[in-house]
């Protein structure tokens, strides 16, 4: 891969509406876009989905800005590669910042692809040219969520997941379940219990959840395989898997029974596509998740979720779920309750440059 150059911009757009978790709001989503140029002018890009804060994971945008322009671009300046799948091995000499290595790594995939006149999907191995798409409701009211589960089903969506926390647990779920019986249902918990709500988390079975997204510690696998032992619901982990092996151990240990891949989170789409076939082999479910992402991220995970092991709706919703105009186009749409896989090369959508320039904030280029 020939690089000409890396291009770093920083944007900021706010959400329709706050998503709001127990561990605090987001409404206006900072993002980083990552444009890396060959020396035939084909671009690739990527997208660095780190949050202003470190609710989520360690790293933020500012964290993510220092990786990419002080260690990740000028490693990749000294050490040129020349596959996508090479990245992954040369960033493993810096500990995590695994959002920080995802942005430049899914552009390195998409200018591969893009060179290549191949859709990323087809060049990472995906198989599928519609992919099933799910939505999150992160409210903090009963009637607010239901008024949004409605609103969602009516668009399309196969599957619904709701936040989930000890102000809003059971009665909560009670009253979904009651307005929809047979709705396709999971709850995400973002580390908001520990081992001593086994028996509120137990009491949860009856909703036959689809499962359970991580109900303990954003960095632990132990006691999740304890709580897994003691509740019929499967419990899904998101936080806790940040790399390969990670989902290995998680796996031989029983500490949950399918499992949230985001690119972001482990480092690539290398990593992401290792966890997914470790699952796959041994009947693991595996889904994609979401980070309240811009469309370049959302295209990398439509290809990502064209894997065989995706079996279970992901959190890739609309660009509508999020935003009034999204940064790509044509933008992601929903019919009938999927996605159409973009047959042209790369992640198979433009960038939209007049609403990129329209919300950026700052811009910086790498010349190699
Ligand atoms: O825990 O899956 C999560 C959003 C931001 C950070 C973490 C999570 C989420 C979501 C929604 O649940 C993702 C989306 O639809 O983009
Ligand atoms: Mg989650």
């Amino acid at each position: 891969m020939k690089i000409a150059s890396v291009e770093i911009s920083v944007i900021q757009m706010p959400l329709k509406s706050p998503f709001l978790t127990h561990l605090g709001a987001v409404k206006d989503r900072v993002g980083i876009i990552v444009k890396v140029t060959n020396n035939d002018g084909i671009s690739g890009f990527g997208e660095g989905v780190a949050f202003s804060t470190p609710w989520y994971t360690e790293e933020t945008v500012e964290t993510s800005l220092h990786m990419l322009k002080d260690i990740l671009i000028p490693l990749l300046q000294k050490h040129p590669i020349n596959r996508p799948e090479e990245a992954s091995n040369l960033f493993s000499s810096i500990r995590r910042n695994n959002m920080a290595k995802a942005a430049l790594e899914t552009a390195l995939w998409d200018l591969d692809a893009k060179s290549h006149s191949e859709p990323l999907s087809k060049m990472i191995g995906g198989t599928r040219e519609i992919i099933a798409s799910g939505v999150v409701v992160a409210t903090d009211s009963t009637a607010k969520a239901l008024g949004q589960i409605e609103q969602y089903l009516d668009e399309g969506y196969q599957r619904i997941k709701v936040k989930m926390n000890p102000n809003q647990d059971y009665s909560f779920l009670a009253e979904i379940r009651r307005h929809y019986p047979d709705l396709p249902l999971m709850a995400d918990a973002n580390s908001a219990y520990t081992l001593k709500d086994i028996d509120r988390l137990k009491a949860l079975d009856e909703f036959n959840l689809m499962m359970i997204e991580q109900p303990l510690a954003h960095d632990d696998i132990i006691e999740h395989a304890v709580l897994q032992k003691e509740i019929r619901t499967p419990i899904c982990l998101d936080e806790s898997i940040v790399s390969f092996d990670d989902a290995r151990k998680a796996i031989e240990f029983g500490s949950c029974k399918m499992i949230n891949i985001k690119v972001g989170r482990v480092g690539g789409l290398y990593e992401a596509k290792r966890i997914h076939d470790y699952c796959f082999e041994r009947g693991i479910p595996v889904w994609c998740g979401g980070m309240i992402e811009f469309g370049i991220s959302r295209a990398h995970n439509i290809a990502l979720a064209t894997l065989p092991g995706f079996t279970i709706p992901g959190d890739i919703s609309a660009s509508s779920r999020f935003w009034e105009e999204d940064i790509i186009s044509p933008e992601v749409t929903i019919e009938n309750g999927y996605i159409t896989v973009p047959k042209a090369p790369g992640i198979g959508f433009e960038i939209n440059e007049k609403k990129l320039q329209e919300i950026l904030l700052s811009k910086k280029t790498f010349v190699f």
